[in-house]
């Protein structure tokens, strides 16, 4: 079950397509970009700003996030080390592979998290315990 953050998480740069009218960003399954096929979209908003969302790993779930307006922190744990990431581009996407405890907090009151998932929801794939997360992590 042992993964690193390094190995599991990273930023992924979105090509932008901009003129005159403005931008355009396309996420397409299996390029680059969007490294599995997608089978799920769900978006995050009106969460105030001293809300912590998230607080759980997955066990096989892949997925890019990324603020296609405002901003949030994204806390990311793989059960020795921490680190913050802070979406607030939708110019970049955060991609999460692996069991990774993830943490969602500080966000904007105009946030919209986009999430674009390998799976479709299965209650099954979370774990929301803490404790079992460290045990599972150092195994
Ligand atoms: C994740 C972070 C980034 C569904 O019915 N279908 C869905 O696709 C999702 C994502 C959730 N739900 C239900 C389950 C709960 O009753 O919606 C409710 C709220 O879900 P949850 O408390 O898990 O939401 P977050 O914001 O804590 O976590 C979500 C995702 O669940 C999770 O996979 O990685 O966003």
């Amino acid at each position: 079950m042992s993964t690193t953050l390094n190995q599991a998480t990273r930023l992924i740069d979105f090509t932008v397509r901009g003129d005159e009218r403005g931008s355009l960003v396309a996420l397409e399954s299996g390029s680059d970009t969007i490294p599995f096929d997608v089978k799920r979209v769900y978006y995050i908003y009106g969460t105030q700003a001293d809300v912590t969302r998230g607080k759980h790993a997955h066990y096989a779930l892949k997925q890019v996030l990324t603020c296609v307006s405002g901003s949030c922190d994204i806390l990311l744990d793989d059960g020795k080390e921490r680190k913050t990431v802070r979406l607030n581009t939708p110019k970049k996407g955060l991609f999460i592979d692996g069991f990774i405890w993830r943490e969602m907090s500080n966000f904007s009151p105009d946030c919209v998290l986009l999430v674009l998932a390998s799976e479709h929801y299965d209650e099954a794939d979370y774990v929301r315990d803490y404790q079992r997360f460290l045990t599972e992590a150092s195994r």
